[in-house]
């Protein structure tokens, strides 16, 4: 898996003589399941073309471009909060760098209302979805302005106001939660909604991630299970993480639908979620996909990856194969973004998140009395006592 991903089948080649019109994604959704799981859905080439007719139905200028700046986006606010992260500023950051299109393309497909379980590389998918900037970094920063009232690591975001579910630093436990989520949404009649449950290649070799996909398999409830494979968790690499010819092909045994798309192609993305969401919102249950891509950046702020692997293949996938400079080929060739308006995108996108981090750095951090919040309805005289005994050290120790 991770030393030669297989490659695109190309949505051309599936196609059927005299089937000029049908998309790249119907000509993909008439493969057999095996084959499903095991190609490569692209609607856009390596080059950034494409054929006009293989393109997603109701694709416009409008919905392009709001990708490519949600794209944008994750890149440029990845850059500079990982450089806030090196400054000292911050204390952790992990970066979706070279995965915006399978953050952005996936997020695209959603609607107002549906829940969102992520692992560690979606803040993009929340922040597409409305989670603001804001408090993005104030949840960063562990600030007072920070949902979670600073009880969380560095970026580990949430957002009630998008069903934006803060995640969980244990890999894979968000899937049943996920599943549990759509369960629940159908039980109570909340029907048309989805809950999109994302992880990472590791994230396939953990015992929740089967739990999770085993009931989605035995009880259909309207649930999209999204691996982004990036080829790596931490130093494991895909070969080493499973035996399995693709990640998407253990879908399969738990009778689920699983496709297997180009995560650096934000169009295939996008049609192949699109369509799990709409199956899910009829009643026609879960689809598992996985998006092939490559984690470009360390793990994590924490991380030196040229210690564990080989880095020629990583400039190989940060230089020709970045979905940024792939989407944006494709719409110049359109027309549609000329080499000013990108530019003045992405001074306004920078200006957003030096503005964002500025006003958010100047909050206070959170009284330290919301600590016992939360967790009890009334909360316990044992913490009371605890926190008066700590505010009355602090009193005598600072005068
Ligand atoms: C249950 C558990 N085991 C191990 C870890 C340490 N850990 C944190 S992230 C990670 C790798 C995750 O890899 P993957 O699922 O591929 O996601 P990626 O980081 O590549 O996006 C590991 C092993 C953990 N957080 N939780
Ligand atoms: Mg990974």
């Amino acid at each position: 898996m991770a030393a030669a991903p297989r490659l695109a089948q190309d949505a051309g080649s599936v196609k059927k003589k005299g089937d000029k019109r049908r998309s790249a994604m119907a000509a993909y959704l008439s493969l057999d399941e095996h084959a499903k799981a095991t190609g490569l859905l692209q609607v856009l080439r390596p080059d950034g073309t494409s054929d006009e007719d293989s393109l997603p139905s109701g694709l416009d200028k409008d919905l392009a471009l709001k990708m490519y700046r949600g794209m944008l986006q994750v890149r440029i606010m990845d850059e500079r909060l990982m450089a806030l992260q090196r400054q000292g500023r911050i204390g952790f950051y992990g970066e979706a760098r070279g995965q915006e299109a399978a953050v952005v393309g996936s997020a695209a497909a959603l609607r107002d209302g549906d829940w969102i379980v992520p692992a560690l590389r979606e803040a993009g998918v929340g922040i597409f979805r409305g989670m603001s900037l804001r408090q993005y970094i104030a949840q960063i920063l562990g600030n007072a302005s920070d949902n979670s009232k600073g009880r969380q690591m560095p970026c580990h975001p949430c957002d009630p106001t998008v069903n934006y579910v803060v995640m969980s630093s244990c890999v894979s436990t968000q899937i049943p939660h996920a599943v549990g989520i759509a369960m629940a949404m159908r039980l109570k009649g909340d029907i048309g909604k989805v809950a999109i449950g994302y992880m990472g290649d590791g994230g396939t070799s953990e015992g929740d991630f089967h739990a999770a996909a085993n009931f989605a398999g035995v009880f259909k409830p309207p649930v999209v299970l999204f691996c982004q494979n990036n080829q790596w968790a931490i130093s494991t690499p895909g070969t080493r993480q499973t035996a399995s010819q693709t990640v998407a092909i253990k879908g399969l045994a738990y009778g689920l639908e699983s496709l297997r798309v180009d995560g650096n192609d934000v169009l295939a993305v996008f049609e192949a979620t699109r369509y799990a969401c709409e199956k899910a919102r009829r009643g026609d249950g879960p689809t598992f996909i996985e998006a092939l891509t490559y984690r470009v950046s360390a793990h994590s702020s924490s991380d030196d990856p040229s210690r564990y692997r080989d880095e020629t293949v990583t400039l190989d996938w940060r230089t020709n194969k970045d979905p940024l400079v792939r989407f944006r080929k494709w719409l110049s060739g359109k027309g549609w973004l000329g080499d000013a308006e990108d530019a003045r995108l992405a001074e306004e996108l920078e200006a957003e998140v030096r503005e964002a981090t500025a006003a958010e750095e100047k909050a206070p951090l959170p009284d330290v009395g919301t600590m016992v919040d939360d967790v009890y309805e009334v909360v316990p005289r044992h913490l009371r006592e605890q926190l008066n005994q700590y505010l009355d050290d602090r009193r005598h120790q600072h005068g």
